[in-house]
């Protein structure tokens, strides 16, 4: 086949003009490495597969600072894998990204299934595009090692935010265990962080555990509500709501409108027999409709003050100081965890204790010390 034709793809139409044709450079005599010129091992009609070359810790890290999605998405699944080989790199990674972290306005958003949460997102980030900042979306679903996948696909209300160039959405990892998630999610902010987002929206996804993760992980919580579910606020617990730095009762329009500032009125109410979630802070509730986009820059403002407010007090410092430090402790636990229901010693023991128990032959103090010693041994 001569040389001109091989660079036309293979359905371009016989005759066809270069219009048809790739644009190749020239290749050179040797190849690329300075080693003598090999013949290609298949036949020259088949195309070589290109193979994507594996990237450093200097590709990412560089990738990252400089902003390039492509390799920040990259980075996030690094992070995100479960390969030891994979975590190691990510470690130092992350290590070298550390010093450009920490400098966005992290920001959780929680509240019922349904309430409005990704509507809000896609509202409040888009604004916030608007106004010249950088987005980062990240969901923290830890049901998804169930489903083996994110949820956040399917039940996406970001289409205008996703196509934002100063957005980016990641979906929930899938992580295995809720320490897994936790740790997973955490990474992937920093990294969001480093690559120059000033603004994370972290959604909980499902309820359960997935509030508490975030908290622990976000400056501040926004706990999403609506009305008329009831007028036993919704089954959301006490707990909840002194979690809490601003509630905002979504849908607040149409004929929802007066029942949404009844309920502003109640919950604040309430709030006054609630331990504050952040010191120095009141928490108040507010309403909002995400699909109308009323509400929203009033939200903002809240964010904006609570950052300032809290940043000048020392709490926020504070905050993340000892966010890290527990973050750290969970970590030392989920290891410990892993390492004891992994152990041969444990595994072997384990049927007997727990048949010891149940005939009452064993107290359950009994059986953590033989447990544990065996475990030690
Ligand atoms: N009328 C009205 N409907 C809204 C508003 N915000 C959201 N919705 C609707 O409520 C439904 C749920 O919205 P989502 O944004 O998916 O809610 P979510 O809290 O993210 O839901 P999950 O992620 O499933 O927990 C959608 O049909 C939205 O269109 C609002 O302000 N007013
Ligand atoms: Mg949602």
């Amino acid at each position: 086949m001569d040389e001109k034709k091989s660079l036309r793809p293979e359905w371009a139409p016989e005759g066809a003009g270069n219009a048809f044709a790739s644009r190749v450079m020239g290749g050179v005599e040797g190849g690329h490495d300075g080693m003598e010129k090999r013949e290609p091992k298949s036949s020259p009609s088949s195309r070589p597969v290109p193979r994507r070359r594996r990237l450093t810790v200097d590709d990412y890290v560089e990738g990252v600072l400089g902003g390039n999605r492509t390799i920040l998405a990259q980075a996030i699944t690094l992070v995100e894998s479960n390969s030891t080989a994979h975590m190691e790199i990510a470690q130092e990674v992350l290590k070298k990204l550390l010093p450009h972290t920490g400098k966005s306005i992290r920001v959780g958003i929680t509240g019922v299934p349904g309430a409005g949460k990704s509507t809000l997102i896609e509202a409040l980030g888009t604004m916030l595009c608007e106004k010249g900042h950088r987005v980062a979306v990240l969901a923290v679903d830890p049901s998804s090692s169930v489903t083996r996948g994110s949820i956040l696909g399917d039940k996406t209300r970001m289409e205008t935010l996703s196509r934002e160039k100063n957005a980016f959405i990641r979906p929930s990892p899938s992580g295995g265990t809720l320490g897994g998630v936790t740790r997973k999610s955490r990474e992937t902010m920093l990294v969001c962080e480093a690559a120059g987002f000033d603004i994370i929206l972290v959604e909980t996804v499902g309820v359960g555990q997935s509030e508490i993760t975030v908290r622990s992980m976000v400056d501040f919580f926004l706990l999403v509500l609506i009305t008329g579910a009831g007028d036993d606020l919704q089954g959301i617990k006490k707990g909840i709501m002194e979690l809490a730095d601003a509630i905002l009762i979504n849908k607040a329009d149409g004929d929802n409108k007066m029942k949404a500032n009844a309920a502003r009125a109640e919950y604040n109410n309430l709030l006054h027999y609630l331990q504050p979630a952040t010191e120095g802070w009141t928490t108040k509730a507010y309403t909002a409709s995400a699909v109308m986009g009323d509400g929203i820059e009033e939200i903002w403002r809240v964010i904006e003050e609570f950052h300032k407010v809290t940043t000048e007090s020392g709490v926020m410092a504070h905050r993340r100081q000892s966010q890290t430090l527990d973050w750290v402790y969970a970590m030392v636990e989920e290891h410990l965890r892993t390492r004891f229901f992994n152990d041969p010693n444990v595994g072997k023991l384990r049927p007997l204790v727990e048949q010891n128990i149940i005939n009452g032959t064993m107290s359950a103090t009994q059986a953590v010390h033989e447990l544990l010693r065996a475990f030690k041994e």
